[in-house]
């Protein structure tokens, strides 16, 4: 059976809900027949997020890896095509440390793609009713640091993981009350969004 790593992030910036944390719940209580589905919730945090994921990649070798987060303000999900060796973060993580205009990898490669097909993804999201665009940027906080992360130490180890990032929009309920409502989407939307680009993910042929 295909294994898959798959992450979410803890609540950050004062929010005590983080959508990406609640997808990989459901997922974890769900299971699938056809995959072996590893889950975890990575602390926002600049030092220990991108040391739990290496150690969990380079643990299981999985077959493929998909990250997930929230990116408030978002309409759509949005399937990030590339991960840049950048911190420039606008607020400081959850341990107070603000790293600004620093490479996550000194001397490391300026960018990667992701290792995954990203516009079959957003096509088989659409094709589930759910919206989803390609993104460009995965910004410069911890989203795009450990979707770097990945992407690096599969570089460097060669494994053969397929390896995707994709940014949630907000929950319903994390936009009430706004003087003017934010886009947000319901849970169940996003999982069924997330479903359909795991099968994308885990149907091609792996190792190839
Ligand atoms: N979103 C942030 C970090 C954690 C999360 O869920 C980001 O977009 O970088």
């Amino acid at each position: 059976m295909p294994t898959l790593l798959l992450t979410g992030f803890e609540p950050f910036g004062g929010a005590s809900i983080n959508p990406s944390a609640e997808v990989v719940r459901r997922f974890a209580i769900d299971g699938s027949d056809a995959l072996e589905i590893v889950t975890a919730i990575l602390p926002v945090d600049a030092l220990a997020a991108p040391r739990l994921l290496s150690e969990s990649l380079l643990d299981l070798r999985p077959d493929a890896c998909m990250m997930l987060g929230q990116a408030d303000g978002y309409a759509a999900l949005a399937v990030e095509r590339v991960a840049v060796n950048l911190c420039d973060f606008t607020i400081p993580d959850n341990a107070g440390v603000q790293r600004i205009d620093e490479p996550i990898v000194p001397g490391g490669p300026a960018a990667y793609f992701a290792t995954a097909p990203v516009s079959d993804i957003v096509q088989a999201a659409r094709a589930a009713d759910v919206p989803a665009e390609l993104s460009l940027s995965a910004g410069a906080y911890l989203c795009n640091m450990v979707y770097y992360t990945a992407l690096h130490v599969c570089s460097l180890h060669n494994l053969a993981t397929r390896c995707v990032f994709i940014h949630l929009p907000s929950l319903p309920a994390q936009a009430n009350g706004d003087h003017r409502p934010r886009p947000t989407m319901a849970l169940e939307t996003m999982y069924s969004g997330v479903r359909a680009a795991l099968r994308v993910l885990t149907e091609i042929p792996l190792n190839a």
